[in-house]
């Protein structure tokens, strides 16, 4: 469609183009990959390469790519209305239908959403919406919003302040007030001698002591991904949740689940709090539910806050000129209609999650991998020293490097979180494309053995 060849992009690329979350330096040296299109689980790029690519894009495209329903589903509104905004008692079709069909997924004890752009602006949404609750509610001390260390909520001031990534805080004076953070359940890297499910509570256990050393009249909000993506598929012991769950009854703290990642089937059920029984009170959702195809997010709220909102609140001062934009939110029920159809999120639990849980755990007899978890379509292997003694190797992150080129040479793209290779493919993937994703992985980190052992 644009008559550039691979130089021509690159060069342009580099002039023009300041990517996110990239060493500008670097890039100059390296050059960009360009990619020109994708089919189901696969991408080329402009030279004609193929990939398999196991991130789902960015952890969004459940559904794969090329799906006609979508394509034909936007084209239609773009024709129909292509713009117009939901401020000043307006609404548009599109828009009021995924208000419900997305609560008509959502826990029962979940009736509205607030539409935004993005997953950053979903948490954005979530600080000021918690805030604004408790003010309606009579009480304005409750703002403390306490998260975890290497969590990722955004990269927007507040989304940013929210995630625990100390390389983004180092970058533009954050995080904002009244933003704590406590530890992280990573079994595999922190919890010592004792027992995942003995980690689990001690890590739980954290927020109750950050609540009483804040004063619990003081607390908002605990915000926390079900399952974290970015941070490394970080897969909590099965008595944090329930813990949690307790401290936050206790001190009447809200609960906030960002299912930006895990949200539309990633793990097998619609949303992480369905996989690990979490009441939340908000949920900030995005990427699964277009599956990437528009930008779109949103925040899930319980009718215990919308019903504060709705009754005490008066105007929310808040909002985005593309909340409930109607080309997106046609993208978004086209793709939630493709989940339904095909039965594609009941298929994750019950046929393609188990398949690819029973590949992907015998990874752990290559020299290299110390761990291998997985849930659902969601999945991460530990690169180590020491299997034995859960030791690293000493220049942390070196060797996940490594392993992602090296895969990427070889037609894959899977991500490296430091040294822990993660993968989060289309839900859509077939028994056979898993066995590839495999094969292709194993092979890969044969070639990073020989290069780093
Ligand atoms: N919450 C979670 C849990 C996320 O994973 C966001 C919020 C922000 O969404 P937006 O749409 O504003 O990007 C995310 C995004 C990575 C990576 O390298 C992950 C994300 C974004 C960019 C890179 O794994 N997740």
């Amino acid at each position: 469609m644009y008559n550039y060849n691979t130089d021509q992009l690159q060069e342009l690329d580099l002039k023009h183009y300041l990517h996110p979350f990239t060493n500008y330096k670097k890039l100059a040296e390296e050059g960009s990959r360009i990619i020109t299109r994708a089919e189901g689980i696969y991408l080329w790029d402009s030279d004609g390469n193929r990939y398999l690519d196991a991130m789902a894009g960015l952890w969004c495209v459940n559904v794969g790519y090329g799906r006609p329903e979508i394509a034909d589903a936007v084209s239609e509104q773009i024709r129909e209305l292509p713009f117009y905004n939901s401020f000043f008692k307006t609404a548009n079709p599109p828009a009021v239908e995924l208000s419900r069909l997305v609560c008509s997924l959502a826990p029962a004890h979940m009736n509205h959403v607030f539409f935004t752009g993005s997953g950053s602006e979903a948490n954005d949404t979530v600080v000021r919406m918690v805030r604004h609750y408790w003010a309606s509610e009579g009480q304005p001390d409750r703002k403390v919003i306490i998260s975890r260390e290497n969590a990722y909520h955004g990269s927007t001031v507040a989304a940013a302040s929210l995630g625990g990534m100390k390389p983004m805080h180092a970058q533009g004076g954050l995080p904002i007030p009244d933003i704590e953070h406590i530890g992280q359940p990573y079994w595999y890297q922190e919890g010592g001698d004792l027992t995942p499910e003995a980690f689990g509570e001690k890590i739980a256990d954290e927020l109750e002591e950050k609540i009483l050393a804040l004063g619990a009249n003081k607390v908002a909000a605990f915000i926390a991904e079900p399952i974290q993506g970015a941070g490394g598929v970080i897969i909590p012991p099965s008595t944090y949740w329930p813990r949690i769950q307790e401290i936050c009854a206790r001190y009447d703290v809200l609960i906030v689940a960002d299912e930006v990642i895990c949200g539309f089937g990633r793990t097998g059920k619609w949303f992480g709090c369905d996989y690990f029984d979490i009441k939340a009170d908000l949920m900030p959702i995005a990427k699964g539910l277009s599956s990437g195809y528009l930008p779109i997010g949103g925040v899930l709220v319980s009718d215990r806050v919308a019903t504060g909102l709705i009754e005490k609140g008066g105007e929310f001062n808040h909002g985005f000129t593309y909340s409930g934009h109607p080309v997106a939110a046609a993208a978004a029920i086209a793709n939630l209609n493709i989940l339904m159809d095909e039965g594609i999120v009941d298929r994750v639990d019950k046929v393609i999650g188990p398949y690819t849980a029973e590949k992907w755990q015998p990874l752990t007899e290559h020299p290299l991998v110390g761990e291998a978890r997985i849930i659902g379509l969601i999945g991460a292997i530990e690169l180590v020293k020491d299997k034995d003694t859960r030791q690293f190797f000493a220049d942390r992150g070196e060797v996940g490097t490594i392993c992602r080129d090296i895969c990427i040479e070889n037609g894959l793209v899977m991500r490296a979180v430091e040294d822990t290779m993660i993968m989060s493919p289309p839900l859509c993937i077939s028994e056979g494309e898993i066995d590839d994703l495999v094969g292709l992985l194993t092979r890969c980190l044969d070639l990073t053995a020989e290069k780093v052992l």
